[in-house]
């Protein structure tokens, strides 16, 4: 049985890909944060009784900023993948907590890094990189396009991506970069501009909220589906070397074409609700993202199975139901 650790198992991917390694017959360990509350709805599903004597998903106290922890899981565990999924991820938080930024999405990968190498443990690494790191660099980007990040969490990243390429090159790691452009589902955190958008549909349908505020609508991304997403993160530490790759679908649509979408699937007229707050600008802002991901597609047969269409009407259909209290993802 393959033994996988899941960094960021709490999150939108890391419920998706414990979901995905559990069904393949993995045992899935993965590193979570202590709180005053609860923090695993997106994985209660998935959760067994550590008592029962083949449970196979297993979770660990710890933090990307403590190394002591991820050295004694790494050690301890052994697994065969490790998914460095965990961050502070928010780019507009990250104006906000810059320092914070890169001790968890930076230096948090390095710590990890470095416990793999001190252990001596054979396993591979996947390094959740970005479509950030391209930052204002032209469209489309592939993996030869140079990166020129525009945030902090962009440079948070752009650092872990080097420090993984380092370690495969200078230690002999088996370390993958997997350059994700935007992936979206119901799971998404709700500050991110597509749930924040579907929840607003939801609500303004239900009555419950009468306008929505949003930041700047002509920023362009490419938007995908995540479980495809994190079916591609699997596939590469599956390949016979490590390597890096871009993951996204090739189509690109402004927020605005989000709104319009996502608004007229449940017949609303988006400019009777929307309003513009200036406080969702950021300092600086990366506007067009479009993914050349021929080589993931050529490499590892991947492609998405979702449409920018498909994805919208996914989430607004979820939210517009957990509004009704129907909700299951
Ligand atoms: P997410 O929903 O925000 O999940 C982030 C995860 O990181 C959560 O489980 C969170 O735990 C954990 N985390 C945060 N700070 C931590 C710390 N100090 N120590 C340990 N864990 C910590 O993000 P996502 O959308 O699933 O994205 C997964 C990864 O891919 C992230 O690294 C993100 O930057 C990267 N990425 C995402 C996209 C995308 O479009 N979704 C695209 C490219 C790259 P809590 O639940 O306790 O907060
Ligand atoms: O949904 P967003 O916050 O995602 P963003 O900044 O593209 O980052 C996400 O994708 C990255 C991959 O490219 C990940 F690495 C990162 O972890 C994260 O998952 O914003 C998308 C666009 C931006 O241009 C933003 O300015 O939407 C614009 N926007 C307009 N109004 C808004 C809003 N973004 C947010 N969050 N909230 C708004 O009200």
């Amino acid at each position: 049985m393959k033994r996988a650790l899941i960094t960021g198992i709490s999150g939108q991917d890391g419920s998706y890909l414990a979901e995905l390694l559990l069904s393949k017959g993995y045992e899935v360990h993965g590193l979570i944060r202590r709180a005053s509350t609860f923090n695993t709805g997106r994985i209660d599903h998935l959760f067994q009784d550590p008592h029962v004597p083949d449970a196979r998903l297993h979770l660990h106290y710890g933090d990307l900023c403590n190394s002591e922890q991820l050295t004694n899981i790494v050690y301890n565990v052994r697994p065969d993948e490790i998914y460095n999924l965990g961050a502070q991820s928010h780019v507009k938080v990250s104006f906000d907590m810059p320092e914070y930024t890169g001790d968890v999405t930076g230096l948090g990968t390095t710590r990890l890094l470095e416990a793999i190498r001190r252990s001596g443990i054979a396993t591979r690494f996947y390094q959740a990189s970005s479509s950030e790191l391209y930052g204002d660099a032209p469209a489309p980007q592939n993996e030869l396009t140079g990166f020129r990040p525009r945030s902090p969490y962009g440079a948070a990243k752009l650092y872990s991506y080097w420090m993984t390429a380092n370690y495969r090159e200078g230690y002999g790691i088996w370390a993958c970069n997997g350059i994700l452009f935007n992936h979206e589902s119901p799971r998404r955190g709700p500050t991110f501009v597509t749930r924040k958008i579907t929840m607003g549909v939801a609500n303004i349908l239900a009555g419950r909220q009468h306008k929505l505020y949003l930041g700047n609508l002509d920023a362009r991304r490419d938007w995908g589906y995540a479980p495809d997403y994190v079916e591609a993160m699997w596939r590469m530490l599956q390949q016979d070397r490590p390597d890096d790759y871009v993951i996204g679908t090739g189509e690109v649509r402004t927020v605005k074409e989000f709104v319009e979408a996502a608004f007229g699937h449940v017949g609303l007229d988006w400019r009777e609700h929307v309003a513009i707050d200036p406080r969702y600008y950021r300092p600086t802002e990366v506007e067009y993202l479009l993914a050349d991901a021929s080589k993931a597609k050529r490499a590892l047969g991947w492609a998405p199975t979702v449409t920018f269409r498909e994805l919208v009407k996914i989430m607004v259909d979820h939210d517009v139901q957990a509004v009704r209290g129907e909700s299951r993802v």
